[in-house]
């Protein structure tokens, strides 16, 4: 294979989020939040797992910090616990709290590595929820409220401000089919979430870009290439609808200020009515958008079309408000432990579609990776050429995006660390750095290493 390399300042770095690696779930002033609540009810999560030490990253971070510098990282994206911040979920924020993340952005600077925080993955405050959650309009102005605090916080040494991250997931899994928390199964509900997510993210850059106008603002949003399995016109429709539910239902509000006509004619029946003073709040100019990438939607509206694995191990219920019916079909790709399919291309395709039809924002990869539940030999080493592949594939098709003229700045591998995978419990390992969790040791992976070649080079 050729060598290829990243132009001069492209940035490599890795995430994670709070809730998947923090644990100290009750100290220093931490209030609950909906995944704590959610773990607790039975049969939510694989084998009965929470997040309440996860990888104790609230105790180890200085040590997380140096694996990170011995990576060379140039950036990591971490999140905010917002519970952590605003136990309640609105009113004087926590001093502990907001020091945590001071001390981790400080700890990370003097490493030489950027500090990227989200404000929400995921984590809503449990009195939040206990208030209706993200389908009351109210919980977008208590987040660009908790928004404000930390930006007020940490805004003098942190430059890239991404607010929610994979609202999707937020709104479907956690509202529609139920298999996230709150664990809801109202998809006219959810559907407002979504909406409120989006303004959510306007109100919060608004009042975080009046502060500081020379920080740099954005989203994350996790889009997918998406495919019809025939050129059967019923297969051809059942792609138009998941590509707008998916991804220009996201990308359409936050970037044209508008939701696409087709995709709302889809979901008429739903009762969804957004204010339509809100889309310009929601439209607010972005400084860099970022985007989530895995794998590629093959899609059917046939009846009797194969369908796929299910994605999560509790998905009863569909996330797809509005088209239920569309079956997911294996493309006959190989698959990670996820079960989702390996597809490169889809990548290329994402980042040159999203260019072409949403042109003039600088776009960063904000995670990327693959779940292998690997066997770690007594030393903890793990020999993961399978996720060496998957990422070294999806850089190479980076590169190729680049070369397409795709404004692409930077690529964070999802994850820095083995960690809490939702539903899924520690049963899904996504880390360059293996953890084992009943010593909390951890031990840089063959693709932690490689990764730092990657990082030193320039290039793969
Ligand atoms: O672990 C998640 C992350 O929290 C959000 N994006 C996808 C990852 C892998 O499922």
């Amino acid at each position: 294979m050729t060598s290829v390399s990243f132009p001069a300042g492209f940035r490599f770095g890795a995430a994670t989020a709070a809730y998947q690696i923090e644990g100290a779930a009750a100290e220093d002033g931490r209030g609950p939040s909906i995944w704590d609540d959610f773990c607790r009810v039975p049969g939510k999560v694989l084998n009965g797992d929470t997040g309440d030490v996860a990888v104790d990253h609230y105790h180890r971070y200085r040590e997380d910090v140096a694996l990170m510098r011995d990576l060379g990282l140039h950036a990591y994206r971490f999140s905010v616990s917002w519970p952590r911040v605003q136990p309640t979920g609105s009113g004087k924020p926590n001093a502990a709290g907001l020091d945590f993340y001071r001390r981790l952005a400080d700890e990370l600077l003097a490493a030489g590595i950027e500090p990227w925080p989200t404000l929400y993955h995921w984590d809503l405050p449990s009195p939040l929820e206990d208030a209706g959650g993200w389908p009351e309009r109210d919980t977008a102005l208590r987040f660009a409220e908790y928004a404000a605090a930390v930006h007020d916080a940490l805004g003098d040494r942190v430059r890239h401000w991404t607010t929610v991250n994979e609202p999707w997931c937020a709104a479907f899994l956690g509202y529609a089919s139920g298999e996230h928390a709150p664990g809801r199964r109202e998809p006219a509900a959810a559907l407002d979430a979504a909406h409120h997510l989006m303004l959510g993210h306007g109100l919060a850059v608004a009042a975080m870009r009046e502060a500081r106008p020379d920080n740099r603002f954005g989203a994350a949003v996790n889009l997918y290439a998406v495919s019809a399995a025939t050129p059967d016109p019923a297969d051809l429709d059942a792609a138009r609808r998941i590509d707008g539910m998916q991804n220009r239902f996201f990308l359409d509000p936050l970037l044209r200020g508008r939701y696409p006509d087709d995709v709302l004619d889809d979901l008429a029946g739903f009762g969804f009515d957004p204010d339509a003073e809100d889309m310009a709040v929601i439209a607010q100019p972005l400084d860099q958008l970022g985007i989530n990438y895995y794998t590629r939607h093959t899609v059917s509206g046939l009846p009797g079309a194969a369908t796929q694995a299910a994605s999560s191990p509790f998905s009863a219920h569909s996330p797809w408000v509005g088209s239920a019916d569309v079956r997911f079909v294996p493309a006959g790709r190989p698959v990670t432990d996820m079960g989702w399919e390996i597809d490169e291309v889809g990548l290329r395709e994402v980042l040159t579609r999203v260019h072409r039809d949403y042109p003039g924002v600088p776009l960063y990869i904000t995670e990327n990776g693959a779940g292998y539940d690997e066997d770690a030999g007594p030393d903890g080493t793990v020999h993961d050429t399978g996720r060496v592949r998957y990422i070294e594939a999806h850089l190479r098709a980076c590169r190729d995006a680049i070369g397409d003229g795709v404004p692409l700045a930077g690529y964070f591998v999802w994850s820095l660390l083995d960690n809490f995978e939702w539903a899924w419990g520690y049963s899904k390992r996504f880390g360059l750095v293996r953890v084992d969790y009943a010593t909390q040791r951890r031990t840089p992976k063959d693709s932690a290493r490689w990764y730092a070649g990657v990082i030193g080079r320039g290039g793969v």
